[in-house]
């Protein structure tokens, strides 16, 4: 799109890693990206694209209905979740980040799928995955590529974008699509579960719902060719690591509030969810966080997202 590229904000340093993925100082960041991206509720939220329509739907957990499917003027298929409490984080590993605690999310729209090369291609004109394939889920994405991304596709259908790309700003009141808060990522990705995996605990049943590390292989694969969660999201567990809006914060979780938190106000890193087609299980769980660096100028590129980093 004509403006895809057109700003960056030098504002944030590189990894300092020279080669390869960033550890994290937490014990079980994965070797790979650990990451990086929040909400209101009229808003489509983008790529994750999470577009509050506002509500009408029965909370999912008083409800057995499967939340609807929409398809925007673009092509792309989104559920429309109902608002709802849900306990995020869980106290299951002693994850200093992952604090248990409840959290009201308002009501949104989030993509089905991850973003696939092909329509990222039709969007904005390239494609940058290492695993080229059209319907497989674009990867080696920085936040800010999802970001212009979001803008790009709001402004094809004529809404208005929520991205400022000289500060990156969101604007949780533009009707336009953006990344989902983190609190929406693990809402959607949950479904109503209270459990390590949208399916229960242990990891015996994981590869049914995601590509990672014990079955997938060399690397991703095609977007939904795994089981959807008990909303209808396909690959929120593994295939590729997903950019929530927020900005990571380790203790964030201890003060947040309880109505859609949007995460820290600033940071030098955002979140990513869900883990990768090269994570151990234990990074595909629903309360697992990471963090990596946005990416905000060009020299970032390519440091560390490598094949393992997309968004919905
Ligand atoms: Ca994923």
């Amino acid at each position: 799109m004509a403006n895809a590229d057109a700003h960056h904000v030098a504002r944030l340093a590189c990894p300092a890693v020279a080669d390869g993925p960033r550890r994290s100082p937490r014990l079980d960041k994965p070797a790979v990206p650990h990451g990086l991206w929040h909400h209101s509720r009229a808003a489509i939220i983008m790529l994750a694209l999470a577009a509050v329509l506002a509500g009408c739907q029965k909370a999912p957990e008083s409800s057995g209905d499967t939340p609807p499917v929409i398809t925007t003027p673009g092509g792309v298929a989104m559920v429309r979740l109902p608002g709802g409490w849900f306990v995020m984080g869980s106290g299951a590993r002693n994850q200093t980040d992952e604090l248990p605690h409840r959290v009201f999310v308002s009501p949104f729209d989030i993509d089905a799928f991850e973003v696939t090369q092909a329509h990222y291609e039709k969007v904005m004109g390239k494609n940058p995955s290492r695993s080229k394939g059209e319907a497989n889920p674009v990867e080696q994405i920085r936040w800010a590529d999802a970001a212009r991304y979001a803008n790009a596709r709001s402004r094809l259908e004529g809404l208005r974008p929520a991205y400022d790309e000289k500060t990156w700003a969101c604007d949780f009141s533009a009707d336009g699509y953006r990344l989902p808060t983190e609190a929406e990522w693990e809402y959607a990705c949950r479904a109503g579960s209270e459990s390590e995996f949208c399916f229960g605990n242990g990891a015996a049943g994981l590869a049914e719902y995601a590509w990672f590390k014990d079955n997938a292989g060399s690397g991703p694969h095609p977007v939904g060719s795994r089981k959807p969660n008990a909303w209808g999201l396909y690959d929120m567990s593994g295939n590729v690591w997903e950019w929530c809006n927020d900005f990571y914060e380790e203790e964030y979780y201890k003060a947040s509030p309880e109505r859609d938190p949007a995460g820290p106000a600033s940071g030098k890193s955002r979140v990513l969810r869900g883990g990768c087609w090269n994570s151990r299980a234990d990074l595909c769980r629903a309360a697992y966080r990471n963090e990596e660096d946005p990416g905000y100028t060009d020299t970032c590129f390519g440091r560390d997202i490598h094949g393992f980093v997309g968004f919905r």
